[in-house]
């Protein structure tokens, strides 16, 4: 379409919509007006898409997930259509900013944070690449909370993202399934004597899927994230006659659970993780009967890919539909089963290692307690003579009344990845070095990666056009060619370009900030950034403690050279975690005292803003110059916002932990400032029993002028919480090594400081990190679990005799 024939469309589905002229129009009217001719325009290359994969009899990868975090869809679907400056110079010319209807569209944020955001970018790349591959999660009420801060603390308020409607979705009423939760289940010999299921009681809820389409990149290609609602079956009706009945049915898809690492504990989020499971799994069954093709073969058509353990019971789903529904016995059922499931470990820390009590699982899904009861029961059978009775004690499924959700998902899948070299190997060594034992071509690593166009041509326009200009746009195809830009890592001109880049979007990001928290800050100052969720293994608070020291110092000596600085947070914390919420409000009280204390002449500032997302993602991230990686060595599985910040100019100041290793190992040392324990130095630690942050406060005088401010007054209205702060570190001593870390942390950070003083060093630094940062492209990353691990390929790869490549 042109631009001509866009404004004319334009402005007829308007008068057919709204019965309205553009000059009428309200920012809404006008988005809901541009998204229906977009959906409209690609649901043709969606049937297509999808029509070419059956006709192909592709296999097609399913990938289970918990959480999506697509964010805001306008523009990138605008971008991968093709449009974006088509329409925004067509909208233009009829008086309407892009950006104002962008503004309208809430973020759909069904997930937590990384691992959320992960499978967005993995969806992206999929579609881009042309693989057959599909996203199956929980199309929730209600997305993660709303922060707000009163008096400083967090107030979590209810995300209603739906309120308007959401244009993307369509809601296939047709292609629903129903979902068995609670009541008994019996076994009853059939006429032949095989033994059936019968079902007693329980609740039966219909799972009606919602599609969005994901538009892959420019090339007409359109895949499916299929995302579930519970809704009560007409027939059923009767059963849940009172409010209170209806409300239990509709809780199972209304909340997305707030905390990403810790194992809820309730039987709701069971009742969740099935739901969507079996959804899923049955209609995957449903669409390979309808190829009629053996079901002996199912591995050859279908992967199901289990994202961290919250889908762990596909692997028990499935089994049940092969054996009870299909048939099959259960030697067969079970090879095909392992050939279909692959899964990815996103952590080590131990409390997101789900466990569910024997009671509860049965209490919401009996039948799948009993499957995977044999599950394990053969597992033990199979191992013993082979290995040692402990370690199969320590790797069977069913402990001391728990069923553990890792081990189902890797005794029942052929592949388990970590997600950076890091992580994939402490998997091997530790956290799952028994089941490394026991199945050692199982384990591989695919280091995470990030939908390149979202983060530079979306999100930072200004620096993609002085790219453009520098290298010729292939790198908008090819992330790797940002390589190319080390041929003029001694031009100035591009020096220079790149850095007055870097400095309108923090000139940006400064007016957001100042509209939004009332502070000033100085755009030439250093932007130092730590956005992630909160939680005591990412140490913002080694990142307040290094504020607080500069503080004192400037204290003591206000005339100190020291480079401005702005230090912006962005973190939600789980409302439940206690400690995360005590940092918030400490951080947020020493933003008060120290922006407002004129002596230290602004040399810092503190901004915390308000309730982090993918959308505010992208307008810092582009005006960011430091990048916070500062995680104990070992804990952060991998970290994708280090990613996007390299990708963007900012240096890092990091631990060696995920995938800050392989990025260091990519820009090289003199370009990213390293500090801290290593992963092995930690673990001496733990294996020694020798740590004693007591030791430290007292001996490090440093350490002990900070520390104590946590408590002394200096910051005012911390009563509370820097008492429960500072008991972490001293009483409780120092889970994530904070004091350890502390002095050589403030060294990297002077040697950041220095590094900005010399602005063509800093602008050298920035450029080889943008020009490496190709290979942690999403594209590469989803083509690797392609190949590797669900042996599925582009439709586009076909030719057709005359070697014409087909769609
Ligand atoms: C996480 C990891 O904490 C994070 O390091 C990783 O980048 C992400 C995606 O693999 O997965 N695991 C969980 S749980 N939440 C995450 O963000």
């Amino acid at each position: 379409m042109n631009k001509i024939e866009f404004k004319k469309k334009f402005s007829r589905r308007l008068a057919e919509k709204f019965a309205m002229d553009v000059a009428d129009a309200s920012p809404d009217e006008l988005y809901q007006t541009l998204g229906s001719l977009m959906t409209s325009e690609y649901s043709q290359s969606w049937q297509q898409t999808w029509k070419d994969y059956r006709e192909a009899e592709q296999k097609q990868a399913y990938y289970f997930s918990i959480e999506f975090l697509p964010g805001k869809m306008l523009k990138s679907n605008l971008l991968n259509m093709g449009w974006l400056e088509m329409v925004s110079e067509g909208l233009a010319e009829l008086g309407i900013h892009l950006n104002d209807l962008a503004e309208v569209e809430p973020d759909m944020a069904l997930g937590n944070g990384g691992l959320g955001r992960l499978a967005s970018c993995f969806m992206d790349s999929i579609a881009s690449t042309g693989l057959p591959g599909n996203g199956n999660g929980i199309r929730y009420e209600y997305g993660l909370f709303k922060q707000r801060f009163v008096d400083n603390y967090q107030v979590e308020l209810p995300d209603e993202w739906l309120q308007k409607g959401n244009l993307w979705e369509v809601r296939k009423e047709s292609k629903a399934v129903d979902v068995r939760i609670g009541g008994d289940v019996y076994l009853s010999p059939d006429e032949y004597g095989n033994l059936t299921p019968i079902y007693q009681d329980g609740m039966l809820l219909r799972a009606v899927p919602y599609d969005t389409g994901m538009v892959g990149y420019k090339n007409d290609i359109v895949n499916t994230m299929r995302l579930w609602s519970v809704e009560i079956p007409p027939e059923e009706e009767d059963r849940y006659r009172s409010i209170e009945d209806r409300r239990a049915v509709e809780d199972l898809t209304s909340v997305l659970y707030p905390d990403d690492s810790s194992e809820a504990g309730r039987k709701l989020r069971l009742s969740q993780e099935y739901f969507f499971v079996s959804a899923g799994v049955q209609s995957i069954l449903r669409y390979y009967k309808q190829l009629k093709k053996p079901m002996d073969k199912i591995n050859q058509y279908i992967a199901i890919h289990i994202n961290d353990t919250h889908p762990a019971m596909c692997v028990a789903e499935f089994m049940r539909l092969l054996i009870d529904d299909e048939k099959l016995g259960w030697e067969r059922a079970w090879n095909l089963t392992q050939e279909v499931m692959s899964y990815t470990n996103h952590t080590i820390m131990a409390e997101a290692l789900e466990k569910w009590s024997i009671g509860m699982m049965k209490s919401v899904c009996p039948r799948i307690y009993q499957i995977i009861e044999e599950i394990d029961r053969r597992f033990v059978e199979e191992m013993t003579g082979v290995h040692d009775f402990d370690l199969i004690q320590r790797t069977r499924i069913i402990q001391c009344d728990q069923v553990h959700m890792a081990h189902l998902a890797i005794i029942g899948s052929h592949s388990t990845n970590g997600v950076a070299k890091l992580h994939s190997d402490l998997l091997k060594s530790v956290v799952l070095q028994d089941f490394y034992r026991i199945y050692p071509a199982r384990f591989n690593n695919k280091t995470n990666g990030i939908a390149m166009r979202r983060w530079t041509q979306l999100a930072n326009p200004t620096m993609s056009k002085v790219l453009d200009d520098t290298i010729g746009d292939s790198w908008r195809e090819q992330p790797k060619n940002l390589r190319l830009l080390l041929n003029y890592e001694e031009d100035n001109q591009v020096l220079e370009a790149l850095a007055s880049a870097k400095l309108e979007n923090k000139k940006r990001l400064a007016s957001y900030i100042k509209e939004h928290c009332n502070i000033e800050v100085n755009p030439h100052a250093i932007f130092d950034v730590q956005i992630k969720r909160l939680h005591a293994y990412k140490r913002q608070l080694l990142n307040l403690l290094h504020i607080i020291k500069l503080y004192l110092d400037l204290k003591e000596d206000p005339e100190q050279a020291i480079e401005p600085r702005v230090f912006i947070f962005g973190a939600k914390a789980a409302p439940s975690y206690h400690y995360a919420k005590s940092v918030i409000k400490v951080i947020n009280e020493a933003a008060s005292l120290i922006n407002q204390d004129t002596t230290i002449k602004d040399k810092l500032k503190i901004v915390f803003l308000e309730n982090y997302n993918v959308s505010l993602a992208e307008r810092i991230i582009p005006a960011a110059d430091v990048s916070e990686q500062i995680s104990l060595a070992s804990k952060e599985a991998s970290g994708t916002s280090n990613m996007k910040l390299m990708l963007n100019g900012a240096v890092t100041i990091a631990t060696l932990d995920g995938a800050n290793v392989e990025i260091r190992d990519a820009v090289g040392d003199e370009n990213i400032a390293i500090f801290g324990l290593t992963e092995s130095e930690v673990y001496q630690y733990y294996e020694n029993k020798n740590y004693s942050a007591t030791n430290i406060y007292k001996e490090n005088a440093n350490v002990h002028k900070v520390v104590k401010a946590l408590i002394d007054g200096t910051i005012p209205n911390i009563f509370a919480e820097g008492q429960e702060i500072f008991d972490s570190l001293i009483k409780y001593n120092d889970e994530f090594f904070v004091l350890r870390d502390f002095e050589d942390y403030c060294l990297a950070q002077e040697s950041i400081n220095e590094a900005y003083k010399d602005k063509r060093r800093w602008q050298k630094i920035s450029l080889n990190n943008i020009a490496h940062a190709g290979r942690f492209s999403s594209d590469s990353t989803v083509q690797r679990y392609a190949e590797d691990i669900w042996q599925i390929e582009p439709v586009f790869a076909h030719e057709d005799d005359r070697g014409v490549i087909q769609h």
